[in-house]
């Protein structure tokens, strides 16, 4: 595959409602799109999945276009391998240290270029197995409890098959009472801390354990694995990560620590989907359920999150919500929809497998460059 541009691809899309962790508010997505178009003309798309601020994690979104356009890019278009295929891009970028959201956008748009000009699906080429994913929700932190369960209750009404509540110190014990007293045993909920505890607060998280959740997420830092190797000792709950996973190898290492029970693959945050399928394994091979993470990402990086999820060893619920949860209208020509049974299709055309709504994506782009090689 010949590269003739790369097209980096600024867009402001409001989300439906606010989004509050115990990181901020988020109440819009600032998001950088790579498209890049090869010499016979196929197109591919990359989402980066870094926040305006650096708050998730280091990368933040104009950062990674900085990264992209003068570190990244000129690598990528300096491969001695021509033509230039999706599986070189991760060792091309190697040398260029962090930055795996930008790197993952990148080799997401010319992953997708590549599978689209030889008609193989995103699902098949990465070896999904199922042609529909359970599809969950993270709840924000709400203002009251009140206002968490009503909305919790139109999640429900909705369809979700798994409830995942955003947690911080002061808002923990009380809203997964409220939650599990109003919707009963049988609802899965899981809850996510995004690194906000310190091991001081075991006994705090210990008093989770009688709500029966599927998972607590990343109650430490990042760095921290010996400490939820022994706060996972404390707790009858699993414990799941998701910023500590930056990799294949940091999988293995905390399985082999017991500093978790579940992981959440996010490709952004590991550089790419080829190493997102790694982690998979890494996890399949240990016996570690995994499941998708999301970054209120638009159609674009949802149908690549749809087709890592049809992968076998995901066999919990993702945070992979239907469009009209996050934007009044998608990025791509199709909304991801709800079936009945609360699960979203994968999809199964060329690559994405999705077509980009190019009217609505220029009323919404803020700026575009363009690269060649
Ligand atoms: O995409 O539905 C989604 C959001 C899922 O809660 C979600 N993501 O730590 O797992 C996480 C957060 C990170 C993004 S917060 C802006
Ligand atoms: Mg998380």
């Amino acid at each position: 595959m010949k590269l003739a541009e790369v097209e980096l691809r600024r867009v402001r899309l409001p989300l439906m409602t606010p989004f509050r962790t115990s990181f901020g508010v988020q109440l819009d997505r600032d998001i950088l799109l790579v498209r890049v178009t090869t010499a016979d003309g196929v197109e591919g798309w990359g989402e980066c999945v870094a926040g305006t601020d650096p708050l998730y994690s280091p990368e933040f979104t104009e950062g990674a276009q900085v990264v992209i356009r003068e570190h990244l890019l000129p690598r990528l278009l300096a491969t001695p391998e021509r033509p230039l295929a999706a599986h070189r891009v991760g060792p091309a970028l190697a040398a260029v240290k962090g930055h795996p959201m930008a790197k993952a956008a990148l080799e997401a748009a010319v992953l997708d270029a590549e599978l689209r000009a030889s008609g193989v699906s995103l699902a098949g080429f990465l070896g999904g197995v199922r042609g529909r994913v359970a599809a969950g929700v993270s709840v924000g932190i709400a203002e009251s409890v009140p206002a968490l369960l009503d909305t919790v209750a139109g999640y429900l009404d909705d369809g979700y098959r798994r409830v995942k509540l955003k947690i911080e110190p002061g808002w923990d014990v009380t809203p997964v009472a409220a939650v599990r007293e109003r919707f009963g045993d049988q609802l899965a909920l899981q809850v996510d801390a995004n690194a906000a505890y310190g091991l001081a607060d075991a006994r705090q998280l210990a008093e989770l354990d009688e709500f029966g959740l599927l998972l607590i997420e990343q109650p430490l830092p990042e760095d921290d694995l010996r400490g939820h190797a022994v706060l996972a000792r404390q707790l009858r709950t699993p414990l799941c990560l998701d910023e500590s996973i930056t990799s294949a190898r940091a999988a293995a290492d905390a399985i082999a620590l017991g500093a978790c029970q579940i992981v959440n693959v996010k490709a952004g945050r590991v550089g790419g989907y080829l190493e997102a399928r790694r982690v998979h394994d890494v996890c399949a091979a240990q016996g570690v359920p995994v499941w998708c993470g999301g970054m209120l990402e638009t159609g674009i990086g949802r149908a690549a999150n749809l087709a890592l999820a049809a992968l076998p060893n995901f066999t919990l619920p993702g945070d992979i919500s239907a469009s009209d949860r996050y934007w009044r209208r998608d990025l791509s020509t199709e909304p991801f929809v709800l079936e009945d049974d609360g699960c979203i299709r994968v999809p199964d055309g060329p690559g994405l497998g999705i077509t980009v709504d190019q009217d609505w994506l220029d009323e919404v782009t803020t700026a575009v460059e363009h690269h060649a090689p």
